[in-house]
């Protein structure tokens, strides 16, 4: 092939983009509750070791492409869009104001707000720090993300406590720091009770997410399931205002299965919110498009949450890679990740309704016609033997689903010898 000039390469990408197909028209993909963070369209390829590999965008451009894209909310950190010297001030308001023009103009809505509590210097110590300066300010920016939420439409506020760690060990003592989160938190909650009832409006649902490594070497609340302790500790005042938002890929990089945690979410009744992108067990926080490692769990994590009728967001925490341009981020980037997470939502119902899954299931629930000693264990085992072999049966007839197979989709074989 001959080299592609650079004014050139938009139109091979498009190109090539229609030519991959099953895109979904932006009608559609407004049905779902899909949620597009501003810090995700507006990363600009940097980390530790990493510079930047994109020009900044701000939120107006990001809420028009949201818009256009067909992704219906928009969700963002305090910080994303007010300077933190704004924080509280005049400019707050305009800024404020300006977004809600741009939400209306584009047909987008805020689903959710979110304080930053770990990018700036005041967070060296984390959210929960020793100094009470710290402490009261982090009440202040919690408190005032509320007011924002109220002010833009949303129902949702999510607290990411990336900082609350440490380090080097000893210096911090853990029960006193968990205290002193739980005083933001309930502090939010608080403000959150007194702003619903002057506008009549419900109060947000307050959602944790947790994150088992990055950016402190150990976190204080590293997964779900540690939050689901802390909401139940007694330390907060409102438990019952205060939810998960897991992330799938934080659940994946302590090792465990993100489905399980799904569940422990479920039957706690605390899924309130769900961070959705893709990457690797044990690895940092690569923030990969839903789907692209893992698409054969993501549609197991879709068949849960569809079989218990989850109706919360569905957000696109994501990093668009860094190879990505600030044209391929809107035109492949977004795009793709919603598309097959649609993709995956809809054969996760296919899943759900599938005659041979579902009679594999049930058979398995109604077990061997067993009428012997409840005692005997050999004979309970010999009296379900040829059953259980459905479990490898399930798993094979979800990957069918996956490839397409059960539609009758073959590979043909090249012939041998
Ligand atoms: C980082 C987190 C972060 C949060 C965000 C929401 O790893 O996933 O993106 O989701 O701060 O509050
Ligand atoms: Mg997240
Ligand atoms: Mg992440």
């Amino acid at each position: 092939m001959k080299p592609v000039p650079v004014n050139e390469q938009q139109a091979l990408v498009s190109r090539l983009m229609s030519a991959c197909g099953g895109a979904y028209s932006p009608e559609t993909r407004r049905k779902y509750f899909i949620s597009g963070p501003q810090w995700a369209a507006a990363y600009e390829g940097h980390a530790l070791f990493h510079a930047p590999t994109r020009p900044s965008i701000g939120f107006e451009d990001v809420i028009r492409h949201y818009g256009e894209l067909g992704i219906g909310y928009w969700c963002t950190h305090d910080t994303d869009v007010i300077p933190t010297e704004a924080i509280g001030k005049q400019q707050q308001a305009d800024i404020v104001g300006r977004i809600k023009a741009e939400l209306a103009a584009n047909n987008v809505n805020c689903s959710m707000v979110t304080t930053e509590t770990f990018h700036h210097a005041v967070w060296a110590a984390g959210p929960a720090a020793e100094s009470p300066e710290v402490r009261e300010y982090a009440k202040y920016r919690v408190r005032n993300t509320v007011d924002i939420g109220h002010e833009l439409g949303a129902s949702f506020a999510v607290y990411w406590p990336g900082s609350l760690g440490y380090f080097v060990q000893g210096a911090v003592e853990e029960t006193e720091t968990l205290r002193w989160y739980a005083q933001a938190l309930n502090a939010a909650c608080e403000r959150d009770i007194e702003v619903a009832k002057r506008l009549g409006r419900p109060t947000l649902k307050h959602c944790l997410e947790a994150k088992p490594f990055e950016p402190q070497a150990e976190i204080l609340l590293p997964t779900s399931d540690a939050m689901l302790a802390f909401i139940a500790s007694g330390l907060l005042t409102h438990p019952e205002m205060v939810g998960l938002n897991p992330e799938y890929l934080h659940e994946l990089m302590w090792g465990g299965a993100p489905r399980a945690a799904l569940a422990r979410a479920l039957v706690n009744g605390k899924l309130f919110h769900f961070d959705i992108n893709d990457g690797y067990r044990l690895k940092h926080d690569v923030d990969i498009g839903v789907g692209l490692v893992n698409p054969l769990d993501w549609l197991n994590v879709l068949v849960l949450l569809r079989s218990h009728g989850y109706n919360g967001p569905f957000n696109l925490d994501y990093k668009p890679p860094r190879t990505t341009s600030q044209f391929g981020v809107f035109e492949v980037s977004f795009p793709t990740a919603v598309d097959r997470f649609i993709t995956l939502w809809e054969m996760a119902g296919e899943a759900l309704t599938d005659s041979i899954i579902r009679e594999a299931t049930d058979a398995l629930k109604a077990g061997g016609a067993f009428t012997g000693d409840p005692h005997d264990a050999a004979a309970i085992v010999e009296a379900n033997k040829e059953l259980l072999t459905l479990h490898e049966l399930i798993a094979h007839r979800l990957v069918q689903i996956l490839l397409g197979l059960h539609r009758g989709r073959v590979i043909s074989l090249p012939v041998l010898g």
